[in-house]
């Protein structure tokens, strides 16, 4: 079972060591757990759930308004192809500040950078500021994170605060509709996150699924009330030296009902150099990651 922490825990000085331990014990295992009592505002997740819904209830020409495009890569699409299968949901990509820094190209010799800024819908009239209420707390609750996989590692709290300062983090939107042959498509086809790590809102209806990584068996994430499923992603595995893990993940559908899910993604500056920390490795523990 995918462990459940509680995070209030942290406050109990007689406790906190062995949140840290549980977290490190999970991230190891699994690359997942989920956290209850984690500080994010129940009314900031509901109001965000409650108005990204009314947009994703518009007419399709409406939402096309707000595009994703070739030039600006945030906004309104209708998912992308995992492994060229079509993935069955609609998706609303958000940065989390108002503009973002992202490289030029995905070419890594191309050094150029540009600035896009945030797409946002006229209707819901909140839909903008709900996103971005939520996506303060998300990161409030990531940068927390981070700095106690720090410690479960027997690092300084502070060991990767300079790595966040131009972010690249974004919030992900989305809408998995009732699909006719669950048995021939998926929501999400099996992937690994990227990022540092994901903190992701699950709506009841349930689909997430991870694979185990001591053997690859799927396991399904129960919805847990208020909960948030936290995920390792590629960053993190490769600055530990792949003592954490970053674990495959895919999402079914079912033919009743339509499902919600809201990822916020945590990734470090663009400048930021991702290879195995000079603390974690050893002669007997060599790099297995070149910078
Ligand atoms: C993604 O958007 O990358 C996901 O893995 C979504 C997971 C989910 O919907 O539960």
């Amino acid at each position: 079972e995918i462990p459940v922490i509680d995070l209030s825990r942290i406050e109990d000085p007689k406790d906190v060591q062995n949140v840290i331990s549980e977290i490190g014990e999970a991230c190891k295992t699994w690359g997942f757990f989920q956290v209850i009592n984690h500080g994010v505002p129940c009314e900031a997740r509901t109001r965000v759930e409650k108005t990204v819904k009314t947009f994703f209830d518009l007419p399709v020409e409406e939402k096309l308004k707000v595009k994703k495009d070739e030039v600006n890569p945030v906004g309104y699409h209708d998912g992308e192809h995992t492994k060229n299968v079509k993935d069955w949901k609609e998706v609303f990509d958000v940065y989390f500040k108002d503009h973002m820094v992202i490289p030029s190209s995905t070419d890594p010799e191309d050094q150029g950078l540009r600035v896009v800024h945030n797409k946002w819908p006229q209707f819901p009239s909140d839909f903008r500021e709900a996103c971005e209420e939520y996506a303060r707390h998300a990161e409030k609750l990531a940068l927390k994170l981070v700095e106690l996989i720090s410690l479960s590692l027997g690092l300084p709290k502070e060991r990767f605060h300079d790595d966040f300062k131009e972010q690249m983090s974004f919030c992900r939107i989305n809408r998995y509709p009732p699909c006719p042959r669950p048995d021939l498509a998926l929501g999400v086809g099996h992937h690994k996150d990227a990022d540092v790590l994901t903190i992701l809102a699950q709506d009841e209806v349930g689909g997430l699924q991870v694979s185990r990584r001591s053997d690859g068996v799927w396991f399904p994430i129960k919805p847990v009330p208020n909960a948030f499923v936290i995920n390792i992603g590629n960053c993190m595995e490769v600055w530990t030296n792949d003592k954490y893990w970053s674990a495959e993940h895919r999402v079914v559908v079912n033919s009743t009902r339509e499902r919600y899910s809201i990822p916020f993604f945590l990734l470090p500056s663009h400048d930021v150099e991702v290879k195995p920390l000079e603390e974690l490795v050893s002669p007997e523990n060599p790099p297995r990651y070149k910078g």
